[in-house]
């Protein structure tokens, strides 16, 4: 199956992000393309809100733009135990035209590999690693292995791993006991072997043993086998019944499912295998990997909404491949390989330009992505009155607005009931809510923006926060990072700010305030990001 595009908001989302994530990969949906919706990190207590009011799942979490080996294709597995004889695993490689199998032990975990080379060093093996490999075989695989039957059986079969063809009678009586000896249908080199006291005998091509033979074979417990096969076939054969165990690879390199393409390019080039097993958690083969499906995999491909800056987009995004851009922000310089398309307008919330595409492609809106994109203008825009508001966002709300049957002034109110009090917020998810990361000049810088419903709110936070803003901008080696805490009801926003640039807020929004308190300054985007940009670009 092909992978699906994901449709992500930018990192730390607002209610914008999330919501025009579900509603755009809802659209793409309707128009036959496999998309969903994703997000980069928890979701703020507002959205999670209007998730539950209109009735949606948070999106998946995405944490990185690189695939894991669970993301690409990968061959199948082929798993085998290791009773196996060497001829069935050489017959199964061929069969499947493999490259190697591997053998896993009694709980399904991998215990080694077993490939072409391991099962062909017996041809190129010495007498003496023939005898030691010949030695542990047991009777089962010599039967399986020669398509045999058992005239006699012995009891508790062992040998020494001497094998033995058509010996004459003149062959030394010294050598033979305890050898697997190969003749044919002569009953006095049959009753020979028998008194040299092999293990046991293995007739080949017609079938002649009398019962004299048999009786004498019975008395001196050794097994004869009768096999279709001509002795010269026999011979070679033979040396394929020991089980894979005792030639096996034990020490094998095996990759973890959830590892990353790049982690795993980067061990295989450090070694020269064909094919390496990938195991999940508990070391269970769930497939096998060779360096072919590194180098054909797809990568992740991804819609971005709501944002255009690498800096608050997904981990690792040199690593996928974005192929749409939807949004309302400042252009901040993402490079892409092909072209995409791009739907950038100056309004107050991507869902106001998602609800027009949604007219532009004849989609009905159903009530629940109604109210998603609702919410997101009502909280993009605080409610109309940001000055960031168009023309556009109020006549895709009053469109929504009707299909939702509540009116925004309602929903508003209910929002900023249900949103957090920045009084209950740790200075982590206070610093994170709604944060954003600018690449300015040469300077590092962040604007986090939250809901403030009052001073009393603002007075409670305000020293502890400063404090963690502080240490925030030495670790993270800001120029600058300014929380802007703003009233719903849009009157403007506490501005608390530090670090080397901080002048810069200082001088550009002297005019506005008033006891740390910015008037009519709500929006981050239109009404403070330029004059910083402004000031640092002198
Ligand atoms: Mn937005």
């Amino acid at each position: 199956m092909k992978k699906p595009i994901y449709v992500i908001g930018h990192k730390n989302a607002d209610c914008d992000s999330i919501c025009s994530a579900i509603s755009y990969a809802y659209l793409k949906q309707q128009l036959q393309i496999h998309a969903v919706a994703g997000r980069l990190s928890g979701i703020n207590s507002e959205t999670r809100f209007v998730l539950d009011k209109f009735g949606f799942q948070e999106p998946e979490l995405i944490n990185t733009a690189k695939c894991t080996l669970k993301e690409i294709e990968i061959d199948e597995g082929f798993i085998v135990d290791k009773s196996l004889t060497m001829k069935e695993a050489l017959d199964f490689i061929l069969q499947r035209k493999n490259k190697g199998i591997f053998v896993v032990n009694d709980e399904g975990k991998l215990d080694g590999i077993v490939s072409v080379s391991n099962l062909t060093s017996i041809l190129t093996a010495n007498e003496q690693e023939l005898v030691a490999l010949m030695s542990k075989v047991t009777l089962a695989n010599i039967v399986k292995t020669l398509n045999a039957t058992v005239l006699n059986e012995a009891v508790e079969f062992t040998c020494s791993g001497q094998v033995y063809l058509m010996p004459s009678l003149a062959n030394n009586l010294k050598m033979l006991p305890k050898g697997i000896v190969i003749v044919g249908n002569n009953i006095e080199v049959q009753r020979f072997v028998i008194d040299a006291k092999a293990s046991m005998i293995i007739i080949c091509g017609e079938n002649w043993v009398d019962n004299v033979t048999l009786e004498k074979a019975k008395e001196n417990n050794v097994c004869i086998l009768h096999t279709p096969l001509s002795a010269l076939n026999c011979s070679q054969l033979i040396y394929q019944s020991p089980s894979i165990e005792h030639i096996m690879t034990h020490d094998v390199i095996r990759f973890n499912i959830n590892e990353t393409t790049e982690a795993v390019s980067h061990k295989m080039a450090k070694t020269r295998y064909r094919t390496y097993p990938v195991v999940d958690d508990e070391h269970r083969v769930v497939g096998a990997i060779s360096r072919y499906h590194l180098f054909n995999y797809e990568k992740k491909r991804f819609i971005l909404v709501d944002h255009n800056e690498a800096s608050q987009s997904v981990n690792d995004l040199e690593f996928g491949e974005v192929i749409e851009i939807v949004d309302h922000h400042r252009l901040g310089g993402i490079e892409t390989s092909n072209p995409i398309n791009i739907t950038s307008k100056i309004v107050g919330c991507t869902c106001s330009i998602i609800a027009e595409l949604y007219l532009l492609y004849n989609i009905p809106i159903p009530y629940g992505i109604a109210g998603l994109m609702l919410c997101a203008i009502i909280s993009d825009t605080l409610n109309l009155k940001s000055p960031t508001t168009t023309d556009t966002d109020r006549k895709m709300g009053k469109m929504l607005e009707g299909i939702v049957g509540e009116s925004m002034d309602e929903i508003s109110q209910q929002m900023i009931y249900n949103s957090d009090s920045i009084v209950n917020k740790t200075p982590l998810q206070l610093l994170y809510d709604d944060f954003k990361e600018f690449r300015i000049s040469e300077y590092k810088i962040a604007i986090g923006q939250s809901q403030c419903k009052s001073k009393e709110e603002y007075d409670a936070i305000k020293e502890s926060f400063k404090a963690y803003l502080e240490d925030t901008v030495k670790t993270n080696h800001y120029d600058l990072i300014l929380i802007m805490f703003t009233d719903p009801m849009g009157s403007g926003s506490y501005f608390l700010y530090t670090g080397k640039k901080a002048w810069v807020i200082d001088e550009g929004f002297k005019e506005f305030m008033e006891d740390e308190f910015a008037h009519t300054l709500i929006s981050r985007k239109k009404q403070v990001l330029p004059v910083i940009v402004e000031l640092l670009s002198k």
